[in-house]
């Protein structure tokens, strides 16, 4: 490794237009994190093609995906940022733990019966395999940390799972990931249906705010957001779950606690409330969004990350690739 520090991984798939939920649950712990660690961000793109994608719609969104880590306060030049793709040790480690990973085991994810009961006329064997990938994604950085948001653990346990497996027949070949879930921020719930994740799938825009949605569209979707009749900002999980989602945002936006936020607001009113909540994410993603736009001018310095950082990538994960081709019993390259 280059440094003494500690390795962190994570990845995203550019399937949709992200969400404030992956930017709260995920992309805002990365940033916070990246001082403290040596660390590789991906852009997940062998994983987004086990649902059908548009050729061309998926190279925008997987190259706009990359210049977002980057606008969010990634700096590509302490941090790996890359596309999965482009990274081949990949999907040669995913197949060698395919053979480490019980069907029994794969069959209990829930992600897998949420997508194949969406997707029911494509239920394809990367669809079931999925986590066995995002293991390898893992793995072969030697991650010791992964930031994620909560509807990852399951795809995270698995993964400890496989390590220690390989490990136990092999020898100590894989640092065994902890996941890293952010305190404030790690589920952001639908604000059409708080009982369900906000997603960036999701079919009614109005159940999402998108990182580059305008203010005044930012505002119609508090404002719209679904909450109850109580009439009282408090966080109470059962009663008013939409009222709890909106305190949850308005902390991971503010550094707020939530006993503050309930303190600021006694005696208001849910409008007064909302329009809070609505501010605070547009001045968090107002500096974003400008990034944004100043990065997608700049062609050349993308291009040339992206070239410099799937070569680090690529030497760091062949290093474990070799050594695990080496334990199964693959014959050496003769140089
Ligand atoms: P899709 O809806 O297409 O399945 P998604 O919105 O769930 O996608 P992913 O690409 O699967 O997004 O997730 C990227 C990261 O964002 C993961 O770490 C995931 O845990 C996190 N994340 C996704 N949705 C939320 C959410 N609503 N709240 C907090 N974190 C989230
Ligand atoms: N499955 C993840 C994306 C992902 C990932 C990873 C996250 C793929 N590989 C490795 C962390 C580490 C999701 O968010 N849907």
């Amino acid at each position: 490794m280059l440094q003494d520090k500690k390795v962190l991984f994570s990845g995203m798939q550019a399937t949709g237009n992200l969400t404030i939920g992956n930017y709260l649950g995920a992309l805002q712990n990365w940033v916070k994190l990246s001082d403290e660690y040596e660390c590789f961000y991906s852009v997940v793109d062998l994983h987004s093609i086990t649902v059908r994608q548009d050729p061309a719609e998926l190279r925008k969104r997987a190259r706009k995906l990359l210049t977002l880590y980057i606008a969010a306060g990634l700096d590509p030049d302490k941090n790996c940022i890359y596309y999965q793709s482009h990274v081949s040790a990949h999907a040669e480690l995913a197949w060698i733990l395919n053979c480490f990973t019980y069907m029994g085991e794969l069959n209990r994810m829930t992600q897998f019966k949420d997508k194949s009961s969406k997707h029911a006329d494509n239920i394809n064997a990367g669809l079931f395999t999925y986590p066995v990938l995002m293991a390898a994604d893992i793995l072969l950085y030697q991650a010791d940390v992964v930031p994620v948001g909560i509807d990852q653990m399951q795809h995270l346990e698995l993964t400890r799972d496989i390590a220690q497996r390989f490990n136990s027949v092999y020898g100590d070949v894989f640092t065994v990931p902890e996941p890293f879930i952010g305190k404030v921020g790690a589920k952001i719930m639908s604000l059409q249906d708080p009982a369900k994740k906000m997603s960036k799938s999701d079919e009614n825009p109005n159940a999402s705010v998108y990182l580059m949605d305008d203010p005044d569209t930012i505002m119609r979707k508090f404002k719209r957001a679904v909450t109850d009749s109580e009439g009282v900002v408090r966080y109470d999980e059962e009663k008013q779950p939409g009222i709890c989602n909106l305190i949850d945002i308005y902390c991971a936006c503010t550094g707020k606690t939530k006993e503050e936020t309930e303190r600021e607001f006694s005696g208001k009113g849910y409008g007064d409330f909302k329009t809070a909540v609505g501010t605070a994410v547009v001045d968090r993603l107002s500096p974003l969004q400008a990034k944004m736009a100043d990065l997608e001018k700049n062609k050349d310095y993308i291009d040339q990350i992206i070239k410099q950082n799937a070569e680090k990538a690529s030497y760091v994960a062949t290093k474990t690739l070799r050594k695990v081709q080496k334990k199964v019993g693959f014959p050496e390259r003769v140089r």
